[in-house]
């Protein structure tokens, strides 16, 4: 090893047992000076007479958890990964793994050419690649069919979910369980009596199982991974394990894995790794900010939104209070809360006694005066600035000092909020997206006067509920809502100009999302909004809320629907928008698939410049999260911004200047330099 090379693997010696340690923080990935240290301590072993076994293990919190994925697209740089692991499952002597944490992806992998693996009973083993957009691409496709079959290596690959330890060892994925403090130790002990078994190189053993568990797995996930290749590649590789000779499989393996590698879905999927756990900096601050204690909630309003953020809290043990103005509302509000709760325990989800446990940490109460005990108190009632600062000005008397006041809005202002109160140093935007106890998106809103700690603790508490939170500056719709608009206005107008809503719906559920802005319209609420004159109509909405056609809800919106909720298209519809036609004297046309995708992606795209350019998102990649996380962009696509690197943003520009766009100038740039964001 070169002396710059970092010092990530070093060896001990327990009498005949050589002991391989990898200490490359914060996950043990298989970074190149980690391939380099392997193949050095492994050698040195291998030629060493008097060590007669071999346990690799890792320091810190994990066994490896897999390649360094920084590393992907990078020039290569130190040992190739597969001559590392074949250098390994070729050892003429017992090789044991020893797994702690998650051993996933190329960590397995690692384990799988080990001969032996001893885990402690909270470990995990997964192949989580097929989530990047990839398979396991050293050898895991091929390994796993031979240790733990067919079925267990289909499902494992397809579906990325790491197995705990028990089940791994039922499958004959790990040899023996260690106690929780003693792994070394043990692992030692377990190399040493299989001195006299010898090893027992995995490419060695037979495949074995049912292979007809491939096709029943496409059938059963086809609508989940409607769009993905990676899912597909992964089960051809398990299949190909079955027919081929190890080394055939390998480079049948090899040639899938580069396939994915090169193309722009594991791009995407990578990006949007990277992205998310980047969203949780904040720019600015120090990592290290002391952030505010947090264990009582107060919930203002057990309506959807408020019955679902509270469920969130419930789910982690904060005691949670909730305030209605009226009883039967709040009754109401209590009764939904319950009825998901059975629902998912119905389904497993939760033990009966959990969702008694969860139910018992609700003060349901009538009185304002009720959250004065509360460290975090959201609001959540009618998207009405009056209301809301009437509650802000009565919450500043009643709150403790300290207490984070958050609003759940989704659209206004928190400056003018926070003026209501003389705390507004306090007071933020936490807007959770609808079933708010599902959907895993959490706009964090800074106001102008939020302080830093209030910030980041509620960036926090988000990360501790579950959820994706990105920070917002204070702007109409903030992120997600605010690109949503262009969207949304530019697909009514497409009705006008000649186009249908299941047309328009079409290009976007074929693009991957996983709705077209009607069926989102009429699932969110056609009404949400309306001014609620049934005499004033100036819009097709308008005409279809004044007729009752309020979505989903009523049955009947864009589209019509049955007592499943099984969408047709509707004669009556278009014949509301033959009449606005009329009246508008449009002359109708065919419009194409893509005019359909420039006039309602491209305008995203130009909004979610000039979101980054007032610097009301931290970085393009926030924004992709965004609309991953809150509105189903298909991840194999990254995200808009990303995607608008794909698709070119000078074709963009040039495609909004065509559609009468005024291109924002950073998107302008952008094009100039025919780069993405
Ligand atoms: N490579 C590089 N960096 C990684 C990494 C990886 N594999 N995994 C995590 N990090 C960084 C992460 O970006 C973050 O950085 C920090 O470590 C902590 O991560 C050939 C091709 C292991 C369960 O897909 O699932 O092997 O933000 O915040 O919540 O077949 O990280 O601190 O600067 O997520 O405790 C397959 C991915 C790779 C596992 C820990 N392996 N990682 O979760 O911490 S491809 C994976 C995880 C592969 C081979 C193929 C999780 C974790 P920063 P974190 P965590």
């Amino acid at each position: 090893m070169s002396d710059e090379t970092p010092v990530s693997v070093t060896m001990e010696k327990d009498g005949e047992v050589a002991v391989v340690i990898v200490n490359n923080p914060p996950v043990n990935a298989l970074s190149w000076h980690v391939r380099e240290g392997l193949k050095t301590h492994f050698e040195a072993a291998l030629a060493d007479d008097s060590v007669k076994a071999i346990v690799l293990r890792c320091d810190g919190g994990t066994f490896i958890a897999g390649a360094d994925i920084s590393e992907f697209g990078k020039a290569p740089r130190g040992p190739d990964f597969n001559a590392v692991l074949n250098m390994v499952e070729a050892a003429n002597k017992p090789v044991v793994a020893a797994i702690h944490g998650t051993a996933l992806g190329g960590g397995l992998e690692t384990a799988l050419v080990c001969h032996y693996r001893v885990a402690v009973p909270s470990a995990k083993l997964g192949v989580p690649e097929v989530k990047l957009g990839l398979l396991p691409g050293a050898g895991g496709t091929q390994r796993l069919p031979r240790v733990v079959g067919v079925e267990a290596a289909a499902t494992m690959t397809s579906l990325g979910e790491p197995l705990p330890a028990a089940k791994a060892k039922e499958l004959g994925l790990v040899d023996e369980l260690a106690g929780e403090d003693s792994l070394a130790a043990d692992a030692i002990a377990f190399a040493r009596a299989k001195i006299a078994d010898g090893p027992r190189p995995t490419r060695e053993r037979a495949v074995f199982g049912d292979v007809g568990v491939i096709e029943e797995l496409k059938t059963k996930n086809a609508k989940r991974w409607r769009g993905f290749d990676a899912p597909y590649a992964n089960l051809a590789c398990v299949e190909a394990a079955t027919r081929l000779p190890f080394e055939e499989g390998l480079a049948f393996e090899r040639q899938e894995f580069m396939k994915l590698m090169m193309g722009s879905q594991s791009a995407a999927q990578r990006h949007i790794f990277f992205a998310e756990r980047q969203a949780a900096k904040i720019d600015g601050l120090p990592k290290d900010i002391k952030l505010r204690d947090v264990k009582k909630v107060g919930i203002i309003g057990a309506g959807t939104m408020g019955g679902g953020i509270m469920m969130n809290f419930l789910q982690k043990g904060f005691a949670c209070t909730i305030v209605e103005m009226q009883q039967e509302a709040l009754d109401r509000g209590l009764g939904v809360v319950r009825k998901n709760y059975d629902a998912s325990a119905a389904k497993g989800r939760f033990k009966p006694e959990q969702v008694e446990q969860m139910m018992g940490l609700i003060t349901p109460s009538l009185d304002l005066e009720a959250l004065a005990d509360c460290d975090l108190i959201i609001e959540a009632v009618y998207e009405n600035m009056d209301v809301k600062k009437e509650i802000f000005g009565k919450l500043d008397t009643i709150a403790k000092p300290g207490a984070i006041l958050a609003s759940n809005t989704s659209y206004l202002d928190i400056n003018e909020i926070a003026a209501s109160t003389s705390r507004p140093g306090d007071v933020l935007g936490m807007h959770f997206f609808s079933p708010a106890n599902v959907m895993k998106l959490l706009e964090v809103v800074r106001g102008d006067k939020t302080a830093d700690d209030v910030l980041a603790t509620a960036m926090s508490i988000g990360k501790k509920i579950g959820k994706v939170a990105v920070v917002a500056g204070v702007c109409h719709g903030f992120i997600g809502n605010r690109m949503l608009a262009p969207r949304q206005i530019e697909a009514q107008k497409l009705l006008l100009e000649g186009a249908t809503p299941a047309q328009v719906d079409k290009v976007h559920v074929d693009f991957g999302m996983p709705m077209g802005p009607f069926q989102m319209s009429d699932l969110a609420g056609v009404d949400i909004g309306w001014h609620r004159d049934p005499n004033r109509i100036e819009s097709i909405r308008d005409a279809l809320c004044a007729e009752g056609r309020w979505g989903q809800k009523k049955q009947a919106g864009f589209y019509d629907y049955d007592d499943k909720r099984n969408p047709s298209e509707s004669a009556r519809v278009a014949e509301i928008i033959g009449e606005f036609r009329k009246k508008a004297g449009i002359e109708t046309r065919q419009i194409s698939e893509q005019e359909i995708i420039e006039r309602t992606l491209y305008p995203m795209v130009n909004e979610g410049a000039l979101i980054l350019a007032e610097g009301k998102a931290q970085r393009a990649s926030d924004i992709d999260v965004v609309w991953i996380y809150g509105y189903g962009w298909p991840v194999y696509r990254g995200g808009p911004m990303f995607w608008a690197g794909l698709e070119g943003t000078d074709k963009i520009a040039a495609a909004l200047e065509k559609h009468g766009f005024e291109v924002a100038p950073l998107l302008k740039e952008k094009a100039e330099a025919k780069s993405g964001f």
